[in-house]
Parts: C-alpha cells; structure tokens; sequence
C-alpha cells in the first residue's frame, strides 16, 4: 500500500487561544478540536497530517523549510502574520508545494488592514469565512488534487 501523503498544518500567533476569547468572531473550536477533526478528515481521505502552532515568525519559517521535499502540501492560517510577513512569503514560495491559507474568518468583511494578505501570492487558493470548517476544506481541495496529480 501507497505511503499516505504527508500535509503540515501550521497555525500562526494567538490561535493557540482560541474557544477562549472571541467566539463570535473565531468560533467556539478550541485549536486541539481542529487539530483532531483535521486528524480524523485526513484519516478518511488516507491522508496524514501533522499540526503545529507558533507564536513567533521565525520558527513557522523554520517549519516551512523543514517541510520541503517531506510534505506533499501545507495548509496555514498565518494569523496576523498575514498582513505583515514577507518572510513567511518567501519561505512558502521556496517550498514548491501546494498551499493553502485558511482564515477563520471573513477578512474582508473586517478592517481594512486585514483585507491584505502576503501570503495569498503564495497559496493555490485561499479559503476564509467558514469558521474551523475551512480547515477541513482545505484538506479535501488538497485531498483531491493530490488524486487528480497522480492519476495523471
Ligand atoms: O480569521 C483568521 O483566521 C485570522 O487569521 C485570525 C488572526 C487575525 O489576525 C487575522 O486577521 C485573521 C487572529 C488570531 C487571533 O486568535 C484569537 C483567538 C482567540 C481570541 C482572540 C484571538
């Protein structure tokens, strides 16, 4: 039987903290509830995946790096590094894998200095407004991609 592929799920600063502040924003899903629900949809799509959570911009970069050549795609709600970093940007690009952003929220419906993104120039496609769901959606897009590749 085939190695089941390998996607890395990185969330970025403060959502280590989420169910706890901000529900109507952020949802009521803590960010271990995501992770097993991710856990568990990647199980069924014989996917494998691993999750971690940083706070700080180096060690996400550090992370992207380390998954080149290891995963066969990213999904990564950067948080607030969204707006700002450059660095996760170039790290993304460097990968050479499918990536998708997800954001829980809608963040265009919010102020405007989230409505940009940095990392969007490096995403295949961007999912946002669907709560934790968007998690598991940007599992099934890649899910069925990675058939899509391999059946071609
Ligand atoms: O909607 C998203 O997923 C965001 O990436 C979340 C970031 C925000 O800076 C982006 O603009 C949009 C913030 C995550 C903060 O998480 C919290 C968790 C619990 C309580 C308060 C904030």
């Amino acid at each position: 039987m085939a190695t089941a592929a390998k996607i890395l799920i990185l969330n970025g600063p403060n959502l280590n903290m989420l169910g706890m502040r901000q529900p109507e924003i952020y949802g009521a899903a803590t960010l271990a509830d995501i992770e097993a629900a991710c856990e568990s949809r990647a199980t069924d799509l014989g996917l494998a995946v691993e999750c971690r959570q940083s706070n700080s911009e180096g060690e996400l970069v550090g992370w992207i790096q380390a998954a080149r050549g290891r995963m066969q795609g990213i999904i990564i709600n950067p948080g607030a590094y969204s707006h700002t970093s450059v660095a996760i940007l170039d790290a993304l690009l460097i990968a050479e894998l499918p990536i998708v952003e997800v954001h829980l929220s809608n963040i265009h419906q919010r102020e405007e200095f989230r409505h940009h993104s940095y990392i969007s120039k490096a995403a295949q496609g961007v999912i946002c407004g669907f709560g934790a769901r968007g998690y598991i959606m940007a599992l099934e897009a890649l899910a069925s991609q990675l058939a899509e590749s391999q059946d071609a």
